[in-house]
């Protein structure tokens, strides 16, 4: 336990005077237990200094020297697809490759009130996320004979529920000893104009979950690594909680990443063309070199909007934040403080209680900042990353928002078209309206198909009824 005096000490260097003077005064001693132990969580010899850059004097970082759209192994290249499912294959097949979700966000986007992996997703029959995933998992443990463990990475916010979700339901039919859960980290919430660290209530810090870059030290801390390590595990298959078009685990993907020329079987992304210029994914580029993901909200209209001369978007490599990462990699980065992830900003509305009048204040405009790290800034520590273009509908589905684009309705939509065209490629016909929209609802089960030719084989009917409501 860090001493009084030391953690005063600590917290004046980096301007938290508001919290010695409350620690000094507040009761009863339950509420300054509490506090300290919360504070002793906190890293201090970096937050003054984040702080400083951040909040107090916050400058947006200056555009790169050299920028260009990065280079990626298009749908229809010239690559040894089948090679590289071969060699994808036999990784599974040593089980030598896990499942990692990231699944700590708040969801609030959502409006829904749990872990956003409980939420109902799948088009006919509303299975939740965690079930379309374990399902997945374990239909490819029986195609390929192997051990897939997942590991989930949760946040204070939802760690519990979580748990007890995967409990309630038996794990979906997974072995529990091969699914494990572990918390990510989180970072004080700060005030906007003061950069004092607020706090939620009188016993509690507001904090915020330190983004899915926080995976890599919560994968070290929590000893899911060692546990990756002791399974002969060696890549991990990493996707988020929000997307049901993940593939749990895809075998040419893997194979490239492993084995290809251009990669170092480090840090191996996806991306689909973009649906628009202004479409909210981060894109690849080639920064002064090396492949970097710029998020939507760093980039600037003028280079979002640059066309080719075919009219395409010149930098169209969407990230559908699906990679497959080396454990060795992992080790790489979180052994080394030299390969630290930077942070970034966001500025949000925090509801806080206000120290000095003892109100609880629901701001109306954003007041604060939250720092994250973000999983893609370790792909320019990888010595050669690879990005794998794949189709939009075949691995994007995600469920963001309450409406509109990214929403339930929208995702819903996608799952039904994949179907379709699952089944088309299998010789069934399916109902399609004048402006090419499915004319049913179709679910397959990731206990069925995990790809379009898993249906090879299985006993379908020769049509789907117009209007019908279909799961396979
Ligand atoms: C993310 C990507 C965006 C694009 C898009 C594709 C970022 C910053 N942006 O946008 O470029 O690839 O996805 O769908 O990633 N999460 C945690 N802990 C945290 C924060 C988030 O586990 O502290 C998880 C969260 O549960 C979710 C995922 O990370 O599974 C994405 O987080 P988000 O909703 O903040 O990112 P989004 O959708 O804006």
């Amino acid at each position: 336990m860090t001493q009084v005096s030391d953690l005063n000490t600590q917290l004046v260097a980096c301007g938290q005077d508001h919290l010695v003077d409350y620690l000094l005064k507040v009761t009863p001693d339950s509420a300054r237990d509490a506090i300290t132990a919360q504070l002793e969580t906190i890293d201090f010899n970096d937050l003054g200094v984040l702080i400083e850059k951040y909040v107090r004097n916050y400058t947006p970082a200056a555009s790169p020297a050299s920028i260009a759209p990065a280079k990626y192994y298009s749908l229809d290249g010239d690559w040894d697809r089948a090679g590289y499912q071969a060699k994808g294959e036999e990784l599974i097949r040593a089980s030598k490759v896990a499942c990692f979700t990231v699944a700590g966000g708040q969801g609030s986007r959502l409006g829904y009130d749990g872990p956003k992996g409980c939420y109902p997703t799948s088009c006919v029959s509303e299975k939740p996320l965690f079930q379309i995933f374990a399902e997945g998992i374990r239909r490819s443990q029986g195609k390929y004979g192997a051990v897939i463990p997942w590991y989930i990475m949760t946040s204070p916010l939802n760690h519990e529920a979580t748990q007890a979700f995967f409990a309630k339901h038996d794990f979906f039919g997974l072995e529990s000893g091969n699914v494990m859960f572990f918390e990510q980290g989180v970072m004080p919430s700060l005030d906007a104009q003061s950069g004092q660290i607020l706090m939620a209530d009188p016993m509690h810090l507001a904090t915020n979950p330190d983004g899915h870059g926080g995976a890599f030290k919560a994968l070290a801390v929590s000893g899911a690594l060692a546990d990756m390590k002791n399974r002969g595990i060696e890549h991990m298959s990493y996707f988020q909680v929000d997307n049901p078009h993940a593939m749990v685990i895809d075998p040419v993907f893997l194979g490239l990443h492993a084995f290809a020329e251009e990669s170092s079987g480090e840090f191996s992304s996806k991306m689909v063309a973009k649906a628009s210029w202004d479409e909210k994914v981060g894109v690849f580029c080639d920064v002064d070199g090396s492949t970097e993901v710029i998020e939507y909200s760093d980039m600037s209209d003028e280079l979002a909007k640059q066309t080719n001369a075919d009219g395409q978007l010149a930098f169209n490599a969407g990230s559908i934040a699906i990679h497959a990462i080396g454990v060795e990699f992992i080790e790489k980065i979180v052994s080394n403080p030299e390969y630290a992830l930077p942070f970034h900003r966001a500025v949000k509305k925090v509801s806080h209680f206000d120290l000095s009048t003892g109100q609880t204040i629901t701001p109306s405009e954003n007041n604060a900042v939250k720092l994250e790290k973000f999983v893609f800034d370790g792909i320019p520590l990888a010595s050669k990353s690879i990005v794998v273009e794949t189709g939009r509908v075949e691995e994007f589905a995600p469920v963001k928002n309450e409406t509109g684009s990214d929403s339930i309705v929208s995702s819903k939509a996608i799952q039904t078209e994949r179907a379709a065209q699952w089944l088309e490629a299998v010789g069934v016909t399916v109902p399609r309206k004048a402006d090419g929209s499915v004319d049913a609802t179709i679910e397959i089960s990731t206990l069925t198909a995990v790809c379009s030719d898993d249906l090879k084989g299985i006993d379908l009917p020769d049509a789907i009824e117009p209007g019908s409501t279909v799961t396979l």
